[in-house]
């Protein structure tokens, strides 16, 4: 059994973000404020291409963000296509902890943010605008396969209760069409969480998530039984075989993280490149470099 707290987070970018969950966790915080915390470190760091500020845009220049957010009472919140707000994470706490609904988007999520206090601000970084104009000289959609070793921060974590959250945080696609959503802000695709089980999260082209409803189907294969890392694989290879004749299967990358209620977590990715931060009193703050199908 694993001792408690226990955290995993996706890409490398999840070690600094397990670092700040850790420091609520320490002190026998809460798993959702730990989640929420540690996610943000991500969405304001300008060197991350893919996750808030600093995020690539779309083919028009914007950068849109989507974000989810579920705690151990199966409570969700989730904002999605939402611009200039620097933590969507945050905002998706509020609506799930703020209003009747899920999930907003667009400007209807903007608006509710500002009504929250949350401040407008500008997100487009010098290097993304850069990155923007030299993507513009062919304007291709291909999107890259593990981006500088980051994309979406997801993150789970189970505090010393035993109390399960888990957060979701992106930039989504770069170069994508205005107003695309991805799996990210889709509970049952980019993240999901059931109490009796666990939960999933995912990183990766997210239409292939979204189709195959990743995270909760991994949470689903949990529950009749299988590890986490297990679970991880198998949907894995189902999106695989869903793929491997569609015209994105040369850009197509997909990994998921887990961890189950006794807090053991597992990874798994299509491709080689991926890889996950975890946090046990055992091991420490460590990355592990995910298995991989192909
Ligand atoms: C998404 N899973 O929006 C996210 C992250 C990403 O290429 O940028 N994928 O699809």
């Amino acid at each position: 059994k694993v001792t408690k707290p226990s955290i995993i987070s996706t890409w490398n970018h999840g070690l600094a973000a397990n670092e700040e969950a850790l420091k609520i966790l320490e002190k026998g915080g809460y798993s959702l404020d730990a989640v929420e915390q540690g996610v943000r470190i991500t969405e304001a760091d300008p060197k991350v291409s893919s996750v808030g500020y600093g995020g690539w845009p779309d083919r028009e220049g914007n950068v849109t963000l989507d974000a989810c957010i579920m705690d151990h009472n199966s409570r969700a919140g989730s904002v999605a296509f939402l611009q200039n707000i620097m933590h969507p994470i945050s905002v998706a706490r509020k609506v799930m902890e703020e209003t009747p609904h899920v999930m907003l988007v667009g400007a209807g999520a903007k608006q509710f943010a500002l009504e929250k206090g949350f401040k407008e601000q500008d997100l487009l970084t010098d290097d993304a605008k850069k990155a923007y104009k030299e993507w513009l000289e062919k304007s291709e959609y291909k999107p890259v396969i593990n981006i500088e070793n980051h994309d979406t921060i997801s993150m789970i974590a189970m505090d010393e209760e035993g109390r399960l959250s888990a957060a979701c945080t992106t930039s989504g696609a770069a170069w994508k069409i205005h107003g695309r959503v991805g799996d990210s802000p889709i509970i049952g695709s980019g993240l999901f969480l059931d109490s009796d089980v666990g939960a999933a999260a995912a990183t990766g082209l997210g239409e292939a998530i979204i189709r195959t409803s990743g995270s909760a189907m991994v949470v689903e294969l949990m529950r009749q039984g299988r590890s986490p890392q297990e679970a991880c694989k198998e949907i894995v290879e189902r999106i695989y075989e869903k793929h491997r004749n569609q015209p994105e299967f040369d850009y197509l990358q997909v990994g998921f993280i887990a961890m189950n209620k006794y807090g053991e977590t597992g990874g798994y990715c299509l491709r080689k490149g991926f890889n996950y931060a975890t946090f046990d009193k055992e091991n420490g703050n460590k990355l592990t470099d995910a298995e991989f199908k192909i």
